[in-house]
């Protein structure tokens, strides 16, 4: 399992609509094992491929408290077949927008189908966290960020932050 870097915002591969996976083969599983890795140590609750550069349907969350034990799932072509018609606003932030967040509102229920790990067809209903982040990662396959539910003040005022972001530590690594 090997950590990758991690794209910001603003960036093409971010705002690109993902290819499904055809099968879930050993070079998939690899994807997604790097995909927890990078997650694990940011740390987050999810990760979506195009995150580390890769535009494919494959996303993995794990919502398990610290003082849990671990509950990773890995997720290949995931498919909202069901949302609930009540919305709640969730504080949401982004590995690829670091140190930005904003209320987002979303159906506070969906069910997804998916290929597990081992390519087999799984459905999982969620509910609180694990609907936002679920919801969050699927819109990332589609090149969608939090920051698109916004208003165009609020995206401009993030994306300017993310620019001088981006700047600085282009600066810092070059100095
Ligand atoms: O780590 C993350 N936390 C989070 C908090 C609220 C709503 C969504 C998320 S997902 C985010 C990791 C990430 O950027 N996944 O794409
Ligand atoms: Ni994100």
């Amino acid at each position: 399992m090997a950590k990758r870097p991690i794209i910001w915002a603003p960036d093409p591969v971010l705002k690109t609509k993902c290819t499904p996976v055809a099968a879930v083969d050993d070079d998939i599983r690899a994807l997604m094992d790097d995909m927890l890795a990078t997650m694990y140590a940011a740390p987050g609750i999810g990760l979506a491929a195009p995150q580390i550069g890769v535009t494919r349907r494959v996303i993995v969350v794990d919502v398990s408290d610290k003082d849990e034990p671990a509950n990773p799932i890995c997720l290949a072509n995931p498919e909202i077949l069901w949302k609930a018609e009540e919305t709640a606003l969730h504080e949401e932030g982004c590995l690829s927008l670091p140190d930005l967040y904003a209320d987002v509102e979303r159906p506070v229920a969906v069910k997804v189908a998916y290929l597990d790990r081992d390519g087999a067809k799984q459905k999982i209903e969620a509910e609180g966290l694990l609907a936002v982040c679920l919801q969050h990662e699927i819109d990332h396959i589609d090149g969608v960020l939090f920051v698109d539910h916004l208003s165009p003040l609020k995206r401009n005022m993030i994306m300017k932050k993310m620019v001088k972001a981006k700047k600085n530590r282009a600066r810092e690594e070059a100095a």
